[in-house]
């Protein structure tokens, strides 16, 4: 497994913001939890490859949402807030060399953190950033390679994977409040602990579940359900707005 990572940007305090209030953010302190992401993510078996650049785009570090990558292709995003549409260019400069490229055009917006991809089903999220024109052509890309794309209303949250992630091919992590449960009734589910709703976004690799130590009862409720967790202190990248599963593109 491949990780492609990007570094966190010295004016990560300019970042967006959507259900977070703006707090300072300690550069230092949030590339060092960045570090351990990755040392984490080699743990769990992957290879990590940092991308560099994006210094004066704030949002860099969450590469998630700029592109989904799929085995036959992968899908350059144009994510919803403007600020962060620069982002794409050096991810795309390094997709190039691994698989085929498409594009999401406008009027079409979509930020990779809106997408789950489950074997041939693409679950994608209606968002703030991710509009249905952008679903409409992730489904045209990939349905000749046999994918169904469902689309997910969220609410409260800022991307689909902060409400649902998967812990396997059959269970899922989810937040009730923030997705309908009905669209993943194919799955068994683990709910997060009411106290932890951010809980829900989750990395699992080789059999391994990568949990922001934050969340302690809803890593307790998974060890308790069987999986191996791997806790990290992502708590300054928080502050904006991210989570585990966006500081990465993962690549099989
Ligand atoms: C944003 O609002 O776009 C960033 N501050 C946070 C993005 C987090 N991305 C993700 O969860 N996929």
């Amino acid at each position: 497994m491949l990780a492609l990572t990007r570094s966190v940007s010295s004016t990560i305090a300019r970042c967006e913001l959507t259900h977070v209030a703006r707090e300072p953010i300690d550069v230092d302190r949030a590339r060092a939890q960045h570090r351990d992401y990755e040392e984490a993510l080699e743990r769990l078996g992957c290879t990590v490859q940092r991308i560099g650049g994006g210094d004066d785009q704030p949002d860099a570090v969450f590469i998630e949402d700029t592109a989904v990558v799929l085995p036959e292709l992968a899908i350059l995003a144009r994510p919803g807030a403007v600020s962060r549409r620069g982002e794409v260019d050096a991810i795309a400069d390094v997709l190039t060399q691994l698989t085929t490229l498409v594009r999401i055009e406008s009027p079409g917006t979509l930020d990779g953190g809106d997408v789950l991809v489950v074997g041939r089903t693409i679950f994608a999220g209606l968002s703030t950033r991710t509009n249905d024109a952008a679903i409409a052509q992730v489904r045209r890309h990939a349905a000749p390679f046999g994918y169904r794309v469902l689309t997910v209303q969220t609410s409260g949250c800022l991307h689909l994977k902060s409400a649902v992630t998967m812990l396997n091919q059959s269970t899922i992590l989810i937040n009730r409040q923030w997705v309908p449960s009905t669209f993943f009734r194919d799955y068994q589910a683990i709910d997060v602990d009411a106290r932890e709703p951010g809980a829900a976004n989750v990395v699992s690799v080789g059999g391994r579940v990568l949990a922001a130590a934050a969340y302690p009862r809803t890593c307790n409720r998974l060890e308790r359900s069987g999986f191996d967790v791997l806790r990290v202190d992502v708590s300054e990248l928080a502050r904006a707005e991210g989570a585990l599963t966006c500081c990465s593109i993962l690549i099989d």
